[in-house]
Formats: C-alpha cells, structure tokens, sequence
C-alpha cells in the first residue's frame, strides 16, 4: 500500500523539519543547548526543552498516521510518554491540537511561557508536508491495516543532535559523529508474527549548503511483504552512500580471499571488537546512533553493523530492518547467532530480530532492548561467511573478559 508508506515519509519529513528547526531558529535552539541548573529543573512542567523536543515530534506523527489512518495512532509506540509532571504533581499531556493557535497555547504552559519559542515550534508541527517521490509512486503493495504497528524514534542519537558538530570530517563516506549521525526513525511491523514490513529512515541533517548554512536532508524508505521488496536504494552498493565514496568490500568469487567492511559502536566490548578487527582488516569504523550506523549498511558504505549490548531498542533496529529486508538483507540477534552457530558449526538458523515481544522481566525500556545484540547485514551471501570468521575470532567463553 503505497499510501501508508507514503505517510510514513511525510510524517518522517514533517519530523526532520521540526528537528531542523530546533537547530536553526535561534529562539529554539538557545534553548536546545541550555543546560538546566539544579534549582531550575522542574521549575514549571518543563523536564528539558530537549525531551519536549522529541516527544512533541513522536506526538506529531501519531498524530498525522492517525489523521489518514485512524485507529493507527493506538498502535504507535515509542520510547517517550507525551505527559510532564512538575513538582507540585500537575500534569500536562503535550498534543498536537486541531489549530496551530492551540498547539501554541498548550505548548507555552511546557515552555515557562515562552510565547516566542511556543509559537515557532507550533508552526513547524502544523505546516503542510508536500513531497515527491516518483518510485513509491510505483508501490502497489497492500498490507493488513488491522495486523500492524508502529514503532517510533523521533530523533535518534540526540546527543548529537543536541552537542553535535556540523563540521565533522567523514572518514571513507561515514561520520563518526555530529549531526549527520542523526535519524528520525518509522518502522511497522506485523503484530501477529513481529517481523518488520516498511520503514522510513529520514536523516535530517545529511547535507549543509556551503553558501546559506543551511541544512539538506535525506530519506531512505523501504517495503519487504509477501514476497515484494521495494526499496528507494534499489543498488545501494553500486551506488556507494551520498559521495560515492563508501567503503564496502567488492565481491570476489573466493570467499575465503574476501576482507569486510563494518560499523560498530564506541561502546562495544573489548573481545567483540578484538574479532572484529581481525576480520575487517583496517576497515572497521566507529558512528554514533544505532540508527546512522544501520544507514551505513543500507547505502552499502559497509558490510554489516556488529553490536554486542543490549542497549539498541525495537525503536532502534525496527525501521532500518524493513528496509535492510527489502535489500536481501536483514537483522538477527548476535547472541542467538553465535550459539547457533557453536552449536551446528555453521549459521543455518536466521534468528531475526522482532518487534511484538517484550523481554521477559525487563521493567521499563530494557522490555524492549535488543537484548543479545545485533548484526545488521545487507548480503545473505556474505553473512555466512562474515559470521564464521568472525566467531572463529572470538575468544572462548572463558577467555571473556
Ligand atoms: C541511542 C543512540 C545511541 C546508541 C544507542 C541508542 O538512541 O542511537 O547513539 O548508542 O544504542 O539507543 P551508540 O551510538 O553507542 O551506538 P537515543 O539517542 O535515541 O537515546
Ligand atoms: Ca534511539
């Protein structure tokens, strides 16, 4: 169905716009950057203008899904709740109204009376998102409107988005931080099995222009249902990310010649990144945000994204994964890989990431975790192998340190 997945970008767009906009007017991002002091916070009902930034972008695309779609925003979730308590205990459910003057009244209240910054952020969550994208034009693929959710990250990697710089240097086409690392996250899945269908990934911040300092972005979108897969990127390898410049291993036919190419995070573990290493032979790079790394995969910049912790979520992975999907590639739990793997000497099982279950336990956002890690990947080819190289290369249980 070309008119969800089409609303799916719009909303995505109208969210990299409000995104921009925190940025790029003034009265926004003074406030943006600010640091509360101790005695300031929870002064009225604001927390942080940051966290009212990303829950108002989450409420804006509830919001919008269920206006073309309604009954579809009950089944939006996302990592933020849209209520602000303050410290006398009064509450405020931050909403977009049905008038652009409403949503500034209500938003004023969160804001400390800010009208100024109230009224520009109202304008940009009420102004009208036309866009053009010929190929999903072309998309003529329906899906059960009653079997599927949504799972939402307004911005992710807000602490680039917050401290990142605009002036970061890529290292062979990807950013190791600052603002390109930033994502707007829109992934549905299917409620019955879990398995993710379409996902939007908007990089609000992919392009500045040299002359006005302004920002372009980008957006990337794809459906994997029934046997169809579609995708904006339909050669992402050939293509090589926005400056042609990734870095991705070429194909040969000796698979036992082949070097990878992936991304991983800052924090993963010291063994993890000790195999890595060793399998990807000068060509493994650090990003931040999940979401930016999975992007990496998606444009064929690298290989595969390895991550070991349980600190990615279903918000996370979920958009990314439809579209790594309609590629011919997908995401699977790490953990579960590597005991399989141990188990029959080679990766017969494919132990795909869902997205309708909780972790057993787990209280708050951990029920949501990813919890035994992650590979992204976009060949079913390469993974065999990348796997078994990389297993190979990991030390022994109880060598783990
Ligand atoms: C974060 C964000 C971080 C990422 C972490 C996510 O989401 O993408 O960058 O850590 O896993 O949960 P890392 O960059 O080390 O991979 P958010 O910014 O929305 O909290
Ligand atoms: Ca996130």
């Amino acid at each position: 169905m070309s008119e969800l997945l089409q609303e799916l970008l719009r909303a995505s767009e109208k969210a990299a716009r409000i995104a921009r906009a925190c940025r790029q007017e003034e009265a926004l991002f003074q406030l943006l950057i600010e640091e509360k002091k101790e005695d300031e916070k929870n002064k009225k009902f604001l927390t942080d203008f940051k966290t009212l930034a990303d829950v108002l972008v989450q409420e804006v695309i509830k919001h919008d899904l269920g206006k073309k779609f309604p009954g579809l925003e009950k089944n939006v979730r996302g990592e933020e709740s849209n209520e602000f308590t303050n410290e006398l205990g009064e509450k405020i459910i931050v909403k977009v109204c049905s008038s652009e003057e409403e949503t500034a009244s209500l938003l004023q209240k969160v804001l400390d009376d800010n009208q100024l910054a109230a009224q520009t952020l109202a304008r940009a969550v009420h102004q009208e998102v036309t866009l053009t994208d010929m190929a999903l034009d072309a998309v003529k693929v329906t899906v059960p409107l009653d079997n599927i959710a949504v799972w939402v990250d307004p911005i992710d990697s807000t602490y680039q988005y917050i401290k990142g710089s605009g002036d970061i240097q890529p290292e062979a086409g990807i950013y190791p931080k600052g603002l390109q690392c930033v994502t707007v996250l829109i992934g549905v899945f299917l409620m019955d099995s879990g398995h993710p269908i379409m996902g939007v990934v908007n990089q609000p911040f992919a392009i500045k222009d040299p002359g006005t300092l302004q920002w372009k972005g980008q957006w990337f979108w794809g459906l994997s249902y029934k046997g169809s897969n579609i995708c904006s990127l339909q050669t992402p390898a050939a293509s090589g990310g926005p400056d042609g410049k990734g870095c991705s291993s070429q194909q040969t036919d000796v698979p036992g010649k082949k070097s990878y190419a992936a991304v991983t995070s800052s924090a993963e573990a010291k063994d993890v990144l000790g195999a890595l290493s060793a399998v990807c032979d000068g060509n493994l790079h650090f990003a931040a945000g999940a979401g930016y790394k999975c992007l990496c995969v998606i444009q064929g910049l690298v290989d595969f994204y390895v991550f070991s912790e349980d600190t990615t979520f279903k918000w996370d992975s979920c958009a990314p994964h439809a579209i790594l999907s309609s590629l011919g590639g997908g995401m699977l739990d790490l953990s579960q890989c590597i005991q399989s793997a141990k188990r029959s000497k080679t990766l017969c099982a494919r132990p795909h990431l869902l997205y309708n279950a909780e972790v057993q336990g787990a209280k708050g956002a951990d029920r949501w975790a990813n919890k035994g890690g992650l590979v992204a990947y976009r060949s079913e080819e390469q993974l065999e192998h990348f796997m078994d190289l990389f297993i190979k290369n990991l030390p022994l249980p109880s060598e783990l340190h």
